[in-house]
């Protein structure tokens, strides 16, 4: 007979000690605990290397994880069925605002690591409040007690992650060197600025490393939190779904060492942009243009709009446009494309497309534009891209004419657009996702003409 939910015991570590903390995360949220928790978990060393993750602008998942010490479900959805397993690697699920503790871990010479999921959009926010303002606080702590060198790894889709992390920590770093010696704006890059202060000190002992991480994470819905009871036998209110595949690619050096998490997959390589590359454009650029084709088409998840021949068209003539800009054999464009079809059909997993919507203007700099740039410098058109940018314009004329919501770091510029007309909405709107294209008639001209393209007939 099967016991109710509330009878069963609650998942935890049952009085075993969780491994010490030697990983801060910042950015407690699904992704991090179907990836880097999990590779962490996979190292043959993962029981030394305890992570203390830190929740972002909500509480929610900490509250969820704590009263479980910290143990998920990580529910791996393969085309054929689900396997469970539990992920013990996160020792202390915290609420972000816990800088006190946050402080006292970076301060503590036997944290080695920071790793980061804090969204795209963050890198460009830096009050005292925003997990990059903390990280940075924290970091003064650590160079007041005397922790030594750490790293810093961001795990965002970003382009040049690594480089992104380090302009904002040492931006923000030089602000609160300047709010110290009350000298005004100090320029961290300017000659002399070395001398002392907390951007110097970042310099000198924060090894930024850059990442290109990827496992499809769909959110985590009460049907699964009631199938993780009935087939586990405990009550985890916070499990994660995940697909089977699972990659982190990465570059950069760990002064105070690492798990070895190339027992998971991990590649570390010397250079990284051509793995971001192709991850951000035929992975995510794919994401993008199914996102919103789809929605357009009245489709809900990726493996519906990919079952439509217009969508599938529309992603893959910008595969074949952005992988004319792939050309190292090592990337293996072909494969990589085939395992990707089958990750998108897989028919048991339900990535929403609304989900991956959000944030428009800013994944579409991450995912269209740089294959539009190098398509016009190679002195073709960009088609593929262009019809990714044209397709968000119509799915906001779309969300907007509905009076549904949207996310989007822009929102109140995009609005102020979308309330213009014709060309003049498409210039502004084209200007919010990149400033130079908008100033590029032809390109205008030919986003312009691609809007209506997946009008639902
Ligand atoms: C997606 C990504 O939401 C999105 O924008 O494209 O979260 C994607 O699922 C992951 O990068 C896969 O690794």
């Amino acid at each position: 007979m099967t016991r109710t939910a509330t009878e069963l015991p609650v998942l935890g570590r049952k009085g075993s000690p969780a491994p010490p903390v030697r990983i801060v995360h910042l950015g407690l949220g699904a992704f991090h605990r179907s990836h880097q928790a999990w590779f962490t978990a996979k190292a043959h060393d993962g029981a030394e290397w305890g992570i203390a993750a830190f929740t972002g602008r909500r509480p929610d998942a900490a509250r969820a994880l704590a009263p479980q010490d910290g143990l998920f479900t990580l529910v791996e959805r393969a085309a054929d069925g689900d396997r469970f397993e539990v992920v013990t690697t996160i020792s202390e699920a915290l609420d972000g605002a816990d800088t006190a503790r946050l402080n006292e871990l970076l301060a503590a010479p036997s944290t080695a690591i920071v790793t980061l999921t804090v969204t795209e959009k963050v890198y460009d926010d830096g009050g005292p409040d925003a997990p990059l303002g903390r990280l940075v606080r924290a970091l003064a702590a650590r160079r007041a007690a005397g922790g030594g060198p750490i790293a810093i790894v961001s795990c965002d889709n970003l382009a040049h992650n690594a480089e992104v992390a380090r302009a904002a920590v040492l931006r923000v770093a030089a602000e609160l060197d300047a709010e110290a010696s009350g000298t005004g704006t100090l320029d961290a890059s300017a000659p002399g600025a070395d001398d002392g202060g907390l951007a110097a000190w970042v310099r000198q002992n924060v090894s930024f490393v850059g990442t290109s991480v990827d496992r499809i994470t769909p959110r985590t819905t009460a049907d699964d939190v009631a199938e993780v009871a009935e087939q586990c036998g405990y009550r985890d209110a916070a499990p994660v779904v995940a697909e089977p595949f699972a990659s982190w690619i990465l570059s950069g050096e760990f002064p105070a060492g690492r798990p070895a998490w190339e027992d998971a997959g991990a590649l570390f390589v010397e250079d990284i942009e051509p793995f971001e590359n192709r991850k951000l454009w035929l992975l995510n650029g794919a994401h993008t243009i199914l996102a919103y084709s789809g929605q357009l088409r009245g489709h809900a998840t990726v493996a519906e709009a990919l079952a439509d021949p217009v969508c599938r068209q529309a992603m893959e003539a910008f595969w074949d446009e952005a992988a004319r800009h792939l050309t190292l054999p090592e990337l293996d464009v072909p494969g990589y494309r085939a395992a990707l079809l089958e990750r998108f059909a897989n028919p048991r997993i339900a990535h929403y497309l609304a989900q991956i919507a959000q944030d428009g203007s800013l994944k579409l700099r991450l995912r269209a534009v740089p294959v539009l740039r190098a398509e016009r410098a190679d002195g073709r058109t960009g088609l593929g891209a262009a019809r990714m940018i044209a397709a968000w314009m119509d799915y906001l004329v779309h969300v907007v004419g509905q009076r549904a919501e949207f996310q989007d770091p822009l929102e109140g510029e995009v609005r102020l657009a979308l309330g213009l007309e014709g060309r003049e909405r498409t210039e502004t709107l084209l200007s919010l996702v990149d400033a130079e294209l908008s100033a590029d008639a032809a390109v205008v001209d030919r986003v312009d003409s691609l809007l209506g393209t997946f009008a639902d007939e």
